[in-house]
């Protein structure tokens, strides 16, 4: 018998689609949930990149981010000597970022809902790239205006740990390993709680190769 490569033991059930897994108050964990999509998505990821490409933004403090981020959306979120922000264009082509593809807003809203989040619809969507060795400090999001609107990410090609702690830097934070079509929704009692992504490991996804991406949701204004 042919081995079954490891991503597709890790995302098939034989019992359909996993049950939503709370892991923090108001976070959820949707195992697989785009799993059925996610073609059109690394499709949409492709377009957006080719309009907006993805680029190392500098913190407020002068470090370049590991990760590669673009946006799609009415506005986009950026980070330079000025500071963190939504804007509607891309500093670096001063054009409206791309619009956001219906399939990233149809499955975001249905993760949403299946989360308990109803009418979610995002107006700001971060696609962040990540190489193997690149990761996400700990941090907050916190730009946003209206905070009772949960945040819904998706997770694409290479697996990496996602770290979810609490209201303080210093609070523990539970480990989950995001593998392609995995979504996690978080909102509610959690809506800033602490997260971020160990450095990813190497490794090489069929369609997407060495890298991983994210996508993350937003109602930014
Ligand atoms: C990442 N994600 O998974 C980074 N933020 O690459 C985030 O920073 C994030 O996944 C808010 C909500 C969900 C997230
Ligand atoms: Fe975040």
């Amino acid at each position: 018998m042919p081995a079954r490569p490891l991503a597709d033991v890790q995302t098939l059930s034989l019992f359909g689609p996993e049950a939503p897994r709370a892991f923090g108050p108001g976070a959820v964990l949707l195992r697989g949930f785009a799993t059925p999509t996610s073609d059109a998505l690394m499709d949409a990821v492709e377009a957006v990149a080719a309009a907006a490409p993805p680029r190392r933004m500098s913190t407020p403090g002068g470090k370049p981010m590991s990760a590669a981020i673009t946006c799609c959306g009415a506005v986009g979120w950026v980070t330079d000597r000025k500071g963190y922000r939504y804007t509607d264009r891309d500093p670096s082509s001063g054009r409206p970022w791309p619009p956001m593809p219906a399939s990233f807003a149809d499955v975001a809203s249905r993760a949403a809902a299946h989360a308990g989040y109803v009418d979610f619809t995002p107006d700001a969507c971060l696609v962040n790239h990540y190489a193997p060795g690149a990761r996400m400090t700990l941090h907050r999001d916190e730009d946003e205006e209206d905070l009772d609107q949960p945040i819904v990410s998706i997770s694409l090609g290479l697996p990496a740990t996602f770290l979810f702690g609490g209201p303080t830097r210093r609070d523990r934070a539970v480990r989950l390993l995001l593998t392609h079509g995995d979504v996690v929704v978080w909102g509610g009692p959690s809506r800033l709680f602490y997260h971020g992504v160990l450095p990813v490991p190497e490794g090489r996804h069929p369609r997407l190769g060495p890298l991983r991406v994210n996508l993350t949701f937003r109602k930014a204004r």
